[in-house]
């Protein structure tokens, strides 16, 4: 062999190997969520592949990872005809039209009771993609289920759809189907920097996935973060005898399948996989619109076969809209703790995200500008989980009449105090201060909330009396109250009265972090709070302090630190803080103030999904002494992973380190006498 042959030679070797290397890692990552590697790692070997086939461009074949992107733009779509018709789903919207499908289901087999198959139901654009030999042939859109397009160029380019399948005994030709999303880290990253930019952003992560396929130059739509899941598999005669042992079929091969899929029992185990999912809903890392259940056996779904365009063995069960249209009577302005100006929209009345919703936010002046906002319009109302219900747009066609624009008012609507909007900043603010009885209401609230001093009992009703009626006037004032007073009030009675100030008294050991947060200091969160008690240690060392001094806590910034300093020079403040010594109130020193906390010398990290907020966990764990950090070594002493806890996880068990659910988590809590919620 010529030395240039035994060069092509070891560079054949190389390329193969390197080309097997990467399709694993692609498989860890995309399929399993579980990377062997970091993406340094990946990069590296991806490099080294398109380095070596620069050099030997004889050796490149379609199917290598280099070639994703190739050839140059189009002129437009081919037709492609569809083989096995691309159906649709038939739609339920409630328990009812569940029950009915799965009577219907019942009755068209002759049995008892069905196994089905439940998967989340993806708001993407749904795809036909055909494998021969195990290499990517073809992709396809749904189009109108006979005939779609011919997008392969761009499909290619998407790093979940594998160009070769792995391991061996696929058919011949084999027509996997699935939905082409793209994820929300990726949508909202792509918009961050396209707006950085001053590039058109993408309206909403359905139209964004629809519009980069149809993209005519592949590089552009390599540029646009997609993903894929494979649900169903088209001519696979004797692939596998049910959508469950067919979806893991897929998988093995290097196909993406949805990790929350199940197999359930009756409507039943439908109706309760709909329930759990409309819960993790805000926690996927992808948009969905419902589920969707399928006769999970395919003798089954032969005997069943289909109605006009759609299968009779398969539902999708959507959730309750999360965007409704309805009309926008008034923009109303409310005053916050803060002294915050919110334009809000009074709604007609309208269903949405599962609820009935009659107003609005619209966020600041400014929003209402940018998207033209007027009374008596036409307008989108978003409502997503916990999510405030918000105006998303104004449909401009159905406008009749324009009304005046919007313009903030210029005393607060509720103490006629001057409104003042910084230069720079969003937001008008009522300069009346506790002052205002809005923000003195607010602040009320926000002293007796959960997370703050935790006063069972002080609604908001009670609260509008007790200002209103002039009772309290400061949160100090909640300390006087006596139970006849407070039995006197409308809708109390002796009873809750009693309770009342039995709570009162109850509150009045808080610990620092806890009365920090609730005095109201704009920017301090629960955190900051925490972090502030814990460098200070007490309450007469914080209120000394200068911005300076201030800076030097972990987590502060100078914002913070302002903030927190011109809260402690307000004179009215410095009373309030008084009043509850004197009615008193004893707050106690945080805990490393005493003595390390049980937990201290370990680090904590945290992965997955967990039902309370990760800040709040973070700061459970401090609060004990812990050290919390970002990623897993063989230093860390447990990982609390949450739902769909992926690498991280797996690096702990790999390493050998304690892994724990929330459920061990919340006693752990308990048993130091600590509450999640
Ligand atoms: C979506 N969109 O997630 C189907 N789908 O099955 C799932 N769509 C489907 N299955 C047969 N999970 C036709 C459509």
């Amino acid at each position: 062999m010529s030395g240039a042959d035994t060069r092509q030679a070891a560079a054949q070797a190389r390329i193969t190997e390197l080309r097997a290397q990467i399709e694993q890692h692609n498989y860890r990552y995309h399929v399993l969520d579980d990377p062997l590697v970091p993406d340094a790692e990946f990069d590296r070997l991806m490099r080294e592949l398109a380095e070596l086939e620069a050099e030997h461009p004889e050796l490149v074949t379609p199917d290598s990872p280099t070639q994703r992107v190739g050839g140059a733009p189009a002129e437009g779509f081919e037709e492609v005809r569809h083989a096995v018709p691309m159906l649709s789903l038939a739609n339920a919207f409630s328990a009812d039209e569940v029950q009915d499908f799965d009577r219907r289901v019942r009755g068209g087999l002759e049995t008892e009771s069905v196994i089905y198959a439940a998967e989340p139901k993806l708001d993407g654009v749904a795809i036909a993609l055909t494998y021969e030999n195990g290499r990517l042939l073809r992709a396809a859109t749904r189009g109108d289920g006979q005939r779609g397009e011919n997008v392969t160029a761009n499909v290619r380019t998407i790093p979940s759809v594998p160009l070769r399948l792995r391991g061996g005994g696929w058919p011949h030709r084999l027509e996997v189907r699935g939905e082409i999303y793209m994820p929300l880290a990726g949508f909202r990253a792509y918009n961050e920097t396209a707006s950085a930019a001053g590039e058109k952003t993408l309206v909403n992560p359905r139209n964004a996935a629809a519009g980069s396929l149809r993209q005519l130059d592949p590089a552009v739509t390599a540029s646009r973060p997609l993903a894929f899941f494979a649900y169903s598999v088209a001519l696979a005669d004797g692939l596998a005898d049910s959508h469950s042992a067919a979806m893991k079929q897929l998988r093995e091969w290097g196909l993406p399948v949805n990790p929350e899929a199940r197999t359930v029992q009756g409507a039943e185990g439908c109706l309760a996989y709909h329930a759990e999912l409309q819960r993790k809903r805000e926690r996927l890392p992808y948009e969905i619109d419902g589920v969707v259940y399928k006769v999970d056996d395919r003798t089954q779904q032969d005997t069943l076969g289909y109605v006009s365009r759609a299968p009779r063995w398969a539902l999708a069960h959507k959730f309750p809209a999360q965007e409704e249209v309805t009309r926008l009577v008034s923009i109303d302005v409310q005053v916050g703790r803060t002294g915050a100006l919110t334009p809000v929209a009074r709604l007609e009345p309208v269903f949405v995200g599962g609820v009935t919703v009659t107003n609005a936010t619209l966020h600041n002046e400014d929003e209402i500008r940018r998207k033209d906002v007027r009374a008596g319009d036409w307008v989108v109302v978003r409502r997503a989980g916990d999510v405030i219900p918000e105006v998303v747009s104004v449909i401009l066609e159905r406008r009749e009449g324009a009304s005046p624009e919007f313009v903030m008012p210029v005393a607060c609507p509720v103490c006629g105090s001057a409104v003042e909007r910084i230069e720079g900043e969003a937001v008008a603010r009522c300069s009346g201060g506790l002052f205002c009885p809005a923000q003195r209401k607010q602040s009320i609230r926000h002293f007796a909330s959960r997370h703050a001093m935790d006063i069972e009992g002080l609604g908001d009703k009670l609260v509008e009396q007790l200002v209103d009626g002039e009772l309290v006037h400061s949160v100090a004032d909640l300390y006087r109250l006596g139970v006849e007073q407070l039995a006197a009030l409308e809708r109390m009675g002796q009873k809750s009265a009693r309770n009342l100030v039995d709570e009162l008294q109850r509150s009045k050991r808080p610990e620092l972090a806890r009365l920090l947060y609730a005095l109201g200091i704009r920017e301090v969160g629960e955190v900051t709070a925490g972090s502030l008690a814990r460098h200070f240690g007490d309450l007469e060392a914080l209120m000394a302090a200068d911005e300076e001094a201030l800076t030097a806590v972990p987590d502060v910034g100078p914002v913070v630190a302002h903030h927190v300093h011109a809260f402690f020079r307000e004179p009215h403040n410095l009373e309030v803080i008084r009043a509850l010594q004197q009615a008193g109130l004893e707050w106690q020193a945080p805990r490393e103030a005493a003595g390390p906390g049980p937990l201290a010398g370990q680090t904590w990290v945290l992965t997955g999904a967990l039902s309370m907020p990760r800040m709040r966990a973070r700061s459970l764990l401090e609060s004990l002494g812990a050290k919390v950090a970002g990623s897993v070594s063989r230093k860390t002493s447990v990982v609390l992973a949450g739902e769909a806890a992926g690498s991280k996880r797996a690096r702990a068990e790999q390493l050998g380190v304690e892994v724990i659910d929330e459920e061990a988590f919340r006693r752990l809590l308990a048993e130091h006498g600590l509450q999640a919620d």
